[in-house]
């Protein structure tokens, strides 16, 4: 035996056991010793049936992902050949299915004849989150338990499902309340006594036969689970995969999930996403806290400011398990507040995706004040009022007088300097900044700014908390904007040039949706408001030679049905409006611009170029700790194309040689600083170097 794999026996069962922490990813060093031990079962002619099991804290959860790009990927065994094998066995094979068994665990299992969970299993393939198709047989054979339209809504969201479920779809064949090994080696005696046959999934065709004589509900069901895959091939190529299970003898179909899958394992957008899968891990190791620091103890939050900001970062803690009291400053802000969390769950239990139960026992979750004494037992504290560092400090000042001692005390202004407010206090150590982004109750990027006297187990608590809550957290410095709202200011940094020398609006929005951005600059000002920028620019004494004239129309975005584009008898949809074109060209002749045909490319260069050189100059001043936490924040907060993989894995691809040129090109056209190359993103692009290359 190895160290991965152990078989014991039990009255005629054999029992293999894998081994392979932490989540007993199919990795090479496992796939061999796994291979010898199922031929073993299979020839001992004492072993009447086999259950194959894992120790630890769940069932295979995947092929190992950190070997793709490398031939152990592809070594044999393969994972295919592994699932052969198991399905070849004469006498029956049973699956002990616990934890999250997921992708190549999943298909492991389904090449079993048999499948046994534990109540708490979670089964699903979630390979098109890697820019993948499951590779390993998952298209061809979970149709075959389930149904394709079910199969199909599975492996193109690629969600997993809870184990009832999987019983009901018909994934597992029985689900047990404990001892799971036992309650399997008994299903496998049984069947062993029942004695067959034993019939393997890939020659049951029963649930494919509606869909083959009529495949109408299936490409139905098909084209409305990829109908969001927006410009990635994943989600398609796993349609096309169950697709042939149905039309395809299983051989044939199993060979074209092969092709689809090797295409797609070398291509730039899995490459991408299988970096984002990493990157969101390292971003939770923060340099400099070592094993030795312990998080503080987070039981109750207060959250202060019950508008749109801290009424959903009330909701995120109480949807994370937390209860929270929420302060305001009178009973009425208070009701509306509360008003607008009972609407947005209301919301939610009409969609489904949350039970009347739940809500009820979420809002029971909530308290409410006006008296900032009520917070005095709370462990974290934290405000969303008006973003204006006189009022932070005014707060700050009420919280420390009430918060008890090792309370953690955060801000989540999105651009304000955390460490004046935290030198505003007594308590430096207990200051951090918790920059939730707009809805905190849906959207995932967390940014948690690490002020310079922020003590390590703040922030360790902050990184554990945000996991709690489902965010995905990223460890930033204390500069104008962080990481984020940095880089979106220096990819907006040209914008207005841009128009007025001859691109329209909907030309750049639609060069950024081309990108795979979900909209484009300008539809996201409507959305947003531009009387916010309008506001922001003239609290600083700056203006904007359009967007200043379109907000003195009185336009500001969707709220008052005409912004940058019209949006006719309150509809969302953005069109365009010659009044903003003759605005644009009345602007430029003023300032005696030649107008000119712009090319996409053109606009690529004057936004997304600069956004990767900021993003190269927050690197020098260590403001993020890695290229990849940059990307993270990108994909999770604003949208980035996860096909791209975050601006900093998209700059190595398009080539920093090129970014350098071009940036160089612009800075002496403009004499905007926004394109002067960082000295990092130059030496990288002198040295052949790459952010991908760069660590921690
Ligand atoms: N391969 C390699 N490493 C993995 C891994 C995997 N499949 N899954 C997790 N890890 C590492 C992870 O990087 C981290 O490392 C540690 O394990 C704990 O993970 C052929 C092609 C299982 C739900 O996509 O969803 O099968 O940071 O922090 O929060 O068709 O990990 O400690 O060094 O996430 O408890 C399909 C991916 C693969 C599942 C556990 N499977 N994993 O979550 O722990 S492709 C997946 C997860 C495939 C076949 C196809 C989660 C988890 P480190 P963690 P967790």
């Amino acid at each position: 035996m190895s160290e991965y794999v152990t078989v014991t026996h039990e009255g005629g069962i054999a029992i293999i056991m894998i081994d392979n922490p932490p989540v007993n990813a199919m990795s090479f060093h496992l796939r061999q010793p796994l291979y010898k031990a199922i031929e073993a079962a299979r020839d001992d002619a004492s072993v009447e049936g086999v259950v194959l099991a894992c120790a630890g804290r769940t069932f295979v959860s995947g092929a190992d992902i950190s070997e793709f790009g490398s031939e152990k990927a592809l070594a044999s065994p393969s994972l295919p050949e592994l699932c052969s094998l198991l399905e070849s066995l004469p006498k029956p094979v049973v699956a002990a299915i616990h934890g999250t068994t997921l992708g190549g665990g999943l298909e492991l299992a389904m090449s079993c004849h048999y499948r046994v969970a534990d109540k708490g299993a979670k089964v699903g393939l979630p390979e098109v989150k890697l820019g993948l198709l499951p590779g390993a047989g998952g298209t061809i054979r979970l149709p075959r338990l389930t149904g394709p339209e079910t199969a199909v809504k599975m492996i193109v969201s690629g969600t997993p499902i809870g184990a009832a479920q999987a019983l009901a779809a018909g994934v597992v064949d029985a689900v047990v309340e404990s001892d799971l090994t036992a309650e399997a080696v008994k299903f496998a005696k049984g069947k062993a006594t029942e004695g067959g046959p034993h019939i393997p999934v890939s020659a049951r065709d029963d649930k494919l036969v509606a869909a083959r004589n009529d495949l109408a509900a299936f490409d139905a069901a098909a084209k409305e689970a990829t109908k969001k895959s927006r410009g990635l091939d994943a989600p398609l190529a796993c349609a096309q995969s169950v697709r042939n299970a149905i039309t395809l003898p299983f051989d044939e179909a199993l060979a074209k999930e092969r092709e689809l899958f090797i295409k797609l394992v070398s291509g730039d957008q899995s490459r991408a996403q299988r970096h984002l899968f990493f990157a969101e891990r390292e971003a939770a190791k923060v340099p400099g806290i070592g094993k030795d620091v312990q998080p503080r103890n987070i039981a109750k939050v207060g959250v202060i400011g019950a508008g749109t900001m801290g009424g959903g970062i009330a909701m995120a803690f109480v949807n994370g398990g937390l209860p929270v009291t929420i302060l305001e400053m009178s009973d009425e802000a208070l009701d509306r507040g509360f008003a607008t969390i009972e609407k947005n769950y209301g919301i939610s239990v009409s969609r489904g995706s949350l039970t009347e139960e739940a809500k009820a026992k979420r809002m029971a979750s909530f308290s409410r004040t006006t008296d900032y004494a009520d917070l005095s037992d709370c462990d974290l504290i934290i405000e969303a009022v008006f973003e204006e560092m006189s009022v932070k400090k005014d707060v700050f000042a009420k919280i420390e007088a009430v918060a008890k001692p090792g309370a953690i005390l955060a801000t989540n202004t999105s651009y304000l300097d955390v460490d004046a407010i935290a030198a505003n206090t007594s308590r430096p150590q207990d200051v951090i900044g918790l920059h939730f982004f707009s809805p905190a109750n849906v959207m995932k990027l967390l940014e948690i700014v690490r002020g310079k006297e922020t003590a390590a187990d703040v922030v360790l608590t902050a990184l554990q908390l945000g996991r709690k809550i489902a965010k995905v957290p990223v460890v930033v410095g204390v500069c104008h904007g962080f990481v984020g709202n940095r880089m979106l200011g220096a990819r907006g940094e040209d914008l207005e040039a841009l128009l007025l020398e001859g691109a329209s609006p909907e030309q750049i929005d639609r060069v950024f949706t081309d990108f795979g951005f979900v909209m484009g600059p300008f539809a996201m000002w409507d959305l947003a408001g531009l009387d916010i920028g309008w506001r922001n620019r003239k609290s600083l004494g700056k203006t904007a030679v359009i967007g200043d004239a379109v907000c003195e129309m009185g336009r500001f975005g969707q709220k008052t049905g005409k912004g940058m584009y019209l949006y006719e008898n309150g509809s969302r949809t953005p069109k365009p409006d010659p009044e903003i074109a003759a605005l644009i060209e009345d602007k430029t002749k003023e300032l005696g611009i030649a107008r000119r045909e712009i090319s996409d490319q053109e606009i690529i260069e004057r936004t997304i170029y600069p956004m990767v050189n900021e993003g190269a100059r927050i690197l020098e001043e260590k403001i993020a700790a890695r290229p990849s936490d940059i990307d993270i924040v990108w994909i999770n907060g604003y949208g980035f194309p996860v096909g791209k993989g975050g601006p900093m894995f998209w700059a190595d691809l398009e080539g920093l040689s090129k970014i350098v040129a071009q940036l160089d090109h612009w800075h002496a056209k403009t004499g905007k600083a926004v394109f002067d190359p960082a000295p990092l993103l130059r030496s990288l692009a002198e040295t052949g170097g790459s952010f991908a290359a760069m660590k921690a």
